[in-house]
């Protein structure tokens, strides 16, 4: 069959052929484990892992424990259907059960600390799940466990390295190497672990391995593929920080300067959010030939902000000429001192997650993103602590540059080839909503298009696709875009065949679970188009085309 013949059947497979969900993924045993299971999963407790790697990825389990099936509380059972969808290995809504396993708990040397949840024997499914820690890491959690063992991966979370908090990057003042756990090290020696216990675990043999994540944990897929080939399988990097320095210190460091005064107070509120998504979504959203409340792509918005410019005449809500620029500057990318583009501004379209990432929830709060640019360059940006008396707003990235060449040598992950993943058989799935306030999706355009620069086209598409959900926000699904898609099925349906998905099947869900829409999205460059007839809110009725825009 010739590879059009083979597209064209895979397009109609994921469109007409199987459903959404498959709900044989989802344990539904309710088989008890035997005892001799029980033992085996006790027993890992005095394993001895302390040789992995010649000791490099030395580890040590702290917890080995047998976890009978249990039912959820409402809490964690939010949670957990949240984080499934963060994973893209999303749960039925209503799944309040966790199935029956073993829970393996300890730190890979020196300090990274994770948890391992291992379905039973009969149920697993030969693959290994590990979700890379996003934000600043700093904590183990439970839900990205406990949804991909409801899938019947074995799946394991861990803290990065070190304790923390939201972005608190106090643990990095003057230790490198705990940054470099962070960095690129943790995701790797957890993986060895993981494997490992897997081996020792289980009668089957580990088929796959992958590794899903968002945000930093997005940039954590493309930097193991960068570093160790042969860790994963299959890659899942949503809303990825692949230049992750430039994210914090261009990107959140702009942001914070645009929407705070200079005695570090917001320029606008939470009760503009609303206001300014409305115009953007009233100028912008017919272009893509459907009124739906999401903008397809923001290339073809031409919003101005000037048009909120508060008159002697408006008599409800409105900007003062300050506020109107300080929009402006989000909207706008920022240059290098040749005047080229080395971050795309935030896209028309994002403002739903403006509440938070740029407007103050609270009073006492600060945008998320100054936090992210001020902490990362207190602690992080240089070997020593620097600027922690200083005033933020000195720190220019065009003039310190070569001072950061240190950190940006192993944080970022955005060198184009990745020639050695592609060479053992590796695939990867790269998501970035283009409602996302944190990182603007233009970066990873910008990241995708020298990969197939240096790779090639066909080269690239041959083992990495770029999805660009509309109105998918950062790593959150709160968006009004759907947020709802199988990732992990796809690259697994990918690796069993050789197929690579042409269409990303996506589904809006009310928070009762009911579908509110389907929606597909196709691989950059091709954007998902209403063909003028039939159910909008049904995904047969969109077809692949390819737009013409510049980026950013
Ligand atoms: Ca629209």
């Amino acid at each position: 069959m010739n590879q059009m013949r083979k597209a064209k059947r895979s397009i109609k497979h994921l469109l007409l052929g199987i459903p959404f969900f498959s709900f044989a993924l989802v344990a539904t045993s309710t088989l008890a484990a035997n005892n001799e299971e029980i033992t085996a999963c006790k027993l890992l407790r005095f394993g001895d892992f302390s040789q992995l790697e010649q000791g490099n990825a030395a580890m040590s389990i702290t917890n080995a424990e047998y976890v009978p099936s249990q039912t959820l509380d409402a809490d964690t059972e939010l949670w957990t259907y949240k984080y499934s969808r963060l994973l893209g290995a999303p749960i039925p809504k209503g799944t309040n059960s966790l199935p029956e396993h073993c829970l393996v708990e300890g730190y890979a040397a020196p300090t990274i600390r994770f948890q391992l949840r291992l379905p039973m024997d009969q149920v697993w499914n030969q693959r290994f799940l590990l979700n890379a820690c996003m934000g600043f890491c700093g904590e183990v959690s439970n839900y990205p466990t406990m949804a991909g063992v409801m899938r019947n991966y074995a799946t394991m979370s861990h803290d990065g390295g070190h304790t923390a908090a939201g972005f608190d990057g106090l643990w990095a003042k003057n230790n490198v190497p705990l940054r470099e756990d962070f960095a690129y090290r943790a995701n790797h020696v957890v993986a060895v672990a993981a494997k490992a216990v897997i081996e020792r675990f289980y009668s089957k043999q580990l088929k796959y391995s992958f590794i899903s994540g968002c945000s930093k944990g997005g940039h954590a897929g493309i930097m193991a593929a960068k570093r160790y080939p042969n860790d994963f399988d299959g890659v899942i990097a949503r809303g990825p920080t692949i230049n992750y320095t430039k994210v914090n210190l261009v990107n959140c460091m702009d942001n914070a300067k645009a929407i705070l005064d200079e005695n570090d107070n917001a320029l606008l509120d939470a009760s503009y959010t609303d206001f300014i998504s409305q115009a953007v979504m009233q100028a912008c959203d017919h272009k893509d030939g459907l009124v739906d409340g999401l903008i397809s792509d923001p290339r073809r918005c031409d919003f101005d902000p000037q048009t909120l410019l508060c008159s002697h005449n408006t008599t409800g809500k409105c900007l003062t000429p300050r506020q109107v620029n300080a929009i402006k500057e989000i909207y706008a990318p920022s240059y290098d001192q040749q005047g080229n583009i080395i971050y795309g501004g935030l896209p028309y379209g994002s403002e739903p997650e403006w509440t938070g990432w740029l407007f103050p929830e609270a009073p006492f709060i600060k945008p998320y993103h100054y936090y992210a640019a001020t902490e990362y360059l207190k602690y992080l940006a240089f070997p020593r602590e620097r600027y922690n008396q200083g005033n933020w707003r000195d720190f220019s990235y065009n003039n310190e540059v070569g001072e950061l060449s240190p950190i940006l040598s192993f944080m970022d992950a955005d060198h184009p080839d990745l020639t050695g993943f592609k060479n053992s058989g590796g695939k990867m799935i790269v998501l970035h909503g283009w409602s996302d306030a944190a990182i603007p999706a233009y970066a990873t355009i910008d990241w995708y298009e020298s990969v197939i620069n240096y790779m090639g086209k066909d080269n690239t598409y041959d083992f990495a696709r770029l999805f660009l959900p509309p109105g998918l926000v950062h790593c959150g699904i709160e968006g009004p875009g759907a947020e709802t898609f199988d990732a992990i099925a796809a690259l697994v349906h990918w690796l069993d065949t050789g197929i690579a998905p042409d269409a990303l099947m996506t589904q809006k869900e009310d928070p009762q679970g009911n579908i509110l829409f389907t929606r597909p999205v196709y691989p950059y460059p091709q954007e998902a188009q209403y063909i003028g007839t039939g159910d909008p809110k049904k995904a047969e009725n969109f077809r692949p085309i390819v737009p013409n825009f510049k980026n950013n």
